[in-house]
């Protein structure tokens, strides 16, 4: 059954029976003071905005049965996942911190916020990198499913966003990416990102109020 979505730069037509929610990163690294984000510099609080949009939606997603996928960036305890090159540039991954030891697995930082928290069955992938696709065994799980559509939501929106949404893209999904349903520290940044997936006629695909994407996962 398929729908139409408002968004930019068209209307999406949702494929109710092969579309997935990939929720990125809402960790508490990320979302919570003395996380990762804050250990970057960042004023944390400003990724809460996309709570309550994403919340509504997942809540869409379950009630029409659809996929939910919900990502982690993360690292081994050993780091031994960890290139230099991306420790070099942040070093305080690893570093023990209020919620643990800063982006490592297991650690109560690394978790997902309570608000978002996946619920059984739904698939929780950890990733090493800022794409959810790079050394990680999503696209195996997506094509099980038959999956050829994503929404896309999480955080940050030019990073582990915008990442995950262009390897998505090289590997034949089509993709949604919430408005209000993405964030990040940087608000210029986050106006940008959504900018260039509808630009040029959507050259990274369509972007949505999260308002219209649970309406219409609602109606499916
Ligand atoms: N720093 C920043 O904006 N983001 C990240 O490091 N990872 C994700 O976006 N998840």
């Amino acid at each position: 059954m398929s729908r139409e979505i408002e968004a930019r730069p068209a209307p999406f037509v949702l494929d109710i029976g092969r579309v997935a929610l990939v929720i990125i990163d809402m960790q508490r690294d990320f979302l919570e003071p003395g996380g990762f984000g804050a250990a970057l510099g960042n004023d944390v609080t400003k990724l809460r905005a996309a709570i309550g949009p994403i919340a509504t939606v997942l809540a869409a997603a379950r009630a029409a049965g659809i996929l939910v996928v919900h990502t982690r960036e993360g690292h081994r305890p050993d780091l031994a996942d960890l290139h230099p090159a991306k420790h070099r540039r942040a070093a305080g991954i690893g570093s023990a911190g209020p919620m643990g030891r800063i982006l490592v697995r297991g650690e109560a930082g690394h978790g997902i916020i309570d608000d978002l928290a996946p619920a059984d069955g739904e698939p929780v992938v950890d990733k090493p990198g800022k794409g959810a696709f790079y050394a990680t065994d999503l696209e195996t799980i997506l094509h099980k499913r038959s999956i050829t559509q994503l929404i896309l939501a999480g955080v940050t929106t030019e990073v582990c966003v915008h990442t995950t949404l262009r390897e998505a893209n090289d590997r034949g999904f089509e993709c949604l990416v919430l408005e209000d349903g993405t964030a990040s520290y940087f608000p210029e940044f986050h106006r940008a990102a959504l900018e260039m997936v509808a630009a040029q006629g959507g050259i990274f695909g369509w972007v949505a109020a999260s308002a219209d994407v649970a309406a219409s996962l609602a109606g499916a």
